[in-house]
């Protein structure tokens, strides 16, 4: 078999080699190292991983491109599994009220925050959304993300809106390198003006517009905000289970700033991932330990929002959840695209070794999208999803923080992004 692209004499070829599911607790330290590692790819897919040389029926020809390892670090494409990646506008101007001492719900209650970006979201056309979703695509691209989730809800009762993000979440994920999968949020706020009976827009998002969204086929996934003064639990409950009725996968933001009992809830239902869980009391862990429920992790946003809480990363693995990390990336409460800082933060703030943290934005990023068994580690049939960064080993990546150590991607068989500057 002829190769496509061959990477040989790679320093540290971290495969992630193991079973297509979520690794949970101790499992997140076995990241399949190979030192002296060669890799080869034909078409979309992985052919070969192993140690030394290629066996003989894997032939390098003029065509091939062949890439030296030495001295870098190779890793499965990152999986940024929970953004806001399509929006209008951004908001720096809240920048200053945060300094002052303004928090992210107060700021919420007064209609600014995602109703500030929901008008700029609304007023920006397709054409407008899917450039300024691009260009965070292509910086995502280039920190070595190669799958990303993104959510609708900003939209909230426009559902015009809403349509219009998921079609360009769509647009995107044709013609991008990077895949992007759809999530349906339209639980994200509370509209001004049901404020006082959001029971109506529960009953819209329940009977009109989740059976659309799933007709369409425009989302894999429902995602509420489950959060104080946005949706309660029982609210997000009876969202979710609408969904899961019309084939959307649940996700949930749960126990971001108040324990409400979302890791509860998660665990109750069978959420694919409880996300931010900050705030997430001991019980709810372990309810999500029992019922196998994956834990996505964001501390870029809990950095952001300066609130000194932070996921308890250490407790989940120790009870045996299956943590994933994400950028969270949103214009108010996560305004960056870079997965590796994320992974810095992961470490110093969360306290998880690197191995920890490799495992969390590959496998369990994967897991974290039902994408398991096609993408989230370097393995024959795998699709060829790589990243080779120029880096001696995986802690310098995590440890020299705040720069982009990728020296190229290779996305689908194909280099996507090469770093002119390593
Ligand atoms: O625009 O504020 N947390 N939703 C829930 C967000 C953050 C995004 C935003
Ligand atoms: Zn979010």
């Amino acid at each position: 078999m002829k190769a496509d692209i061959v990477i040989k004499s790679i320093d540290n070829l971290i495969t992630l080699k193991g079973p297509n599911r979520a690794r949970k607790g101790n499992e997140m330290k076995e990241i399949g190292l190979i030192k002296n590692g060669i890799l080869a790819t034909k078409e979309d897919k992985i052919i070969y991983v192993g140690e030394g040389e290629l066996p003989p029926e894997i032939e390098i020809t003029e065509e091939t491109i062949v890439i030296d390892g030495k001295g870098k670090t190779i890793t499965p494409g990152l999986v940024d599994s929970h953004t806001h990646l399509v929006h209008g506008g951004s908001r720096e101007n809240e920048l200053a009220m945060k300094l002052k001492g303004a928090k992210y719900l107060d700021i919420l209650e007064v209609g600014g925050g995602i109703h500030s970006t929901m008008k700029a979201t609304r007023k920006a056309s397709f054409d407008e959304l899917y450039e300024k979703a691009k260009k965070s695509l292509d910086v995502m691209l280039s920190f070595g993300v190669t799958t990303v989730e993104a959510k609708s809800g900003y939209g909230i009762e426009d559902f015009d809106t809403e349509i219009k993000q998921m079609e360009v979440a769509k647009k995107l994920n044709d013609e991008h390198h990077v895949d992007v999968v759809s999530t349906f949020m339209g639980a994200h706020a509370i509209p001004i003006e049901y404020k006082d009976e959001p029971r109506k827009f529960i009953d819209i998002i329940i009977n009109e517009m989740i059976p659309e969204v799933a007709e369409r086929q425009l989302a894999k996934f429902c995602d509420v905000f489950c959060e104080k003064g946005v949706f309660s639990i029982e609210e997000s409950k009876e969202i979710l289970e609408a969904g899961i009725k019309h084939g959307l996968l649940p996700k949930i933001h749960a126990d971001e700033i108040e324990p409400l009992g979302g890791a509860e809830l998660a665990a109750q239902i069978g959420c694919v991932s409880a996300d931010h869980l900050v705030a997430a009391s001991e019980k709810g862990i372990e309810m999500m330990a029992e019922k196998g429920i994956l834990a996505n992790l964001l501390p870029g946003t809990s950095f952001n929002l300066q609130s000194g809480k932070y996921a308890p990363a250490r407790k989940m693995i120790e009870r045996g959840v299956a943590v994933a990390l994400s950028t969270d990336y949103n214009p108010g409460s996560c305004p960056t695209e870079n997965m590796q800082l994320i992974m810095s933060f992961a470490s110093l703030l969360l306290k998880m070794t690197p191995e920890e943290v490799i495992t969390a934005v590959t496998i369990n990023g994967a897991a974290s999208l039902k994408l398991e068994d096609k993408i989230g580690s370097l393995e024959v049939g795998k699709k060829a999803d790589i990243v080779v960064f120029d880096a001696p080993n995986l802690e310098y990546i995590i440890y020299h923080f705040g720069i982009n150590h990728t020296d190229r991607v290779i996305k689908n068989g194909k280099q996507a992004f090469v770093n002119s500057r390593t």
